[in-house]
């Protein structure tokens, strides 16, 4: 049982997925609470850098790029993470044995890597898994917990407009409000607002999408970024929400270069049709409206396979399914 261990445990290590998100900071920062307050010794750990939009929430301020080296982990806790690669570096720089693994996520696709598996695939989010979690271990719902738990609930369900929003999700947000997390706030600040480079990026793909048999897609190289005085990788969750609720697009697709050359791949679908079939293809996972994988550069190569495999997967899915 997953509570025993939880109870055992003196040191826990708590890993969010590469490339974090909402429900990623949100989840890892509320279970970082929720341990603190049970008397754990808590380490927050991500591969890559805390979003600025996600700064705010408690603890965030702690989350480090790697485990300590000094500390010897009873009990690792993977958030929102779907298979083992998704931890990264933060699980895998760690020495062996590895201690025993708690996997805490909602994706259709995880793999079940953990010890101890809490796996619900119809919570919209891993946030509102842990809000009956941390309530099952006998964690008290601060504040501070709720805000980071909304957080996650809000942003992974675009402000409750997914298919995967139900009753029980809008009871655990009322729930959050109870507790004290400003709804106003959580979604001005994490869903809404974001900077002026991210506006450049939707420029950019927007201006060459191309529309095709239900699927709307674009593609955004580096030489596109440089020349528009961006750096890094582009977020293009956003822009790929926008696409996929275009009328007749089936599925929105942003493939994106990275800095070393591979492509990142960011997929949306209207139901019934289902993305995540699309990205474990390319070794990629997610849900059926939501779902991202990588590839090999160079990047019209990985366009030209994605969108043809797009395309079977809109005429095979719409066969199955003749109502539209
Ligand atoms: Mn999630």
């Amino acid at each position: 049982m997953i509570q025993f261990a939880i109870e055992k445990a003196n040191r826990v290590l708590v890993i969010a997925h590469v490339d974090p998100d909402g429900d990623a900071i949100g989840s890892l920062t509320a279970v970082g609470q929720g341990l603190q307050q049970l008397g754990k010794r808590v380490t927050l750990a991500c591969d890559d850098n805390v979003p600025p939009r996600f700064q705010g929430l408690p603890l965030a301020g702690e989350v480090r790029r790697a485990p300590r080296a000094d500390v010897q982990y009873d009990l690792i806790v993977a958030v929102d993470c779907a298979d083992e690669s998704r931890m990264g570096w933060a699980y895998e720089s760690l020495p062996e044995p590895k201690p025993t693994l708690a996997n805490i996520d909602h994706h259709i696709t995880n793999t079940r890597f953990g010890a101890f598996n809490v796996i619900d695939p119809a919570a919209s989010s891993t946030a509102e898994i842990l809000h009956r979690f941390l309530k099952e271990i006998g964690v008290e719902m601060t504040a501070g917990i709720a805000e980071s738990l909304l957080t996650g609930i809000v942003t992974d369900t675009l402000g409750f407009r997914t298919t995967n929003v139900t009753a029980a999700t809008l009871r655990a947000a009322a729930e959050l409000v109870d507790a004290g997390a400003d709804i106003a706030d959580i979604s001005l600040h994490s869903l809404h607002q974001k900077p002026f480079s991210t506006a450049k990026v939707w420029g950019i793909g927007l201006s060459h999408m191309e529309f095709e048999d239900g699927l709307l897609w674009t593609s955004i190289s580096r030489e596109q970024m440089q020349s528009a005085g961006l750096e890094g990788t582009p977020n293009s969750s956003g822009l790929v929400n926008f696409l996929v609720d275009v009328d007749q697009a089936c599925m929105g697709v942003v493939l994106s270069e990275t800095l070393d050359g591979d492509v990142r791949v960011t997929m949306r679908a209207q139901p019934p049709y289902n993305v995540a079939e699309v990205a474990v293809q390319f070794g990629g996972g997610g849900h059926a409206l939501a779902a991202g994988c990588a590839l090999d550069g160079p990047l019209e190569q990985a366009e030209t396979r994605v969108v043809a495999a797009c395309h079977e997967a809109i005429r095979r899915q719409r066969a199955a399914v003749p109502t539209k």
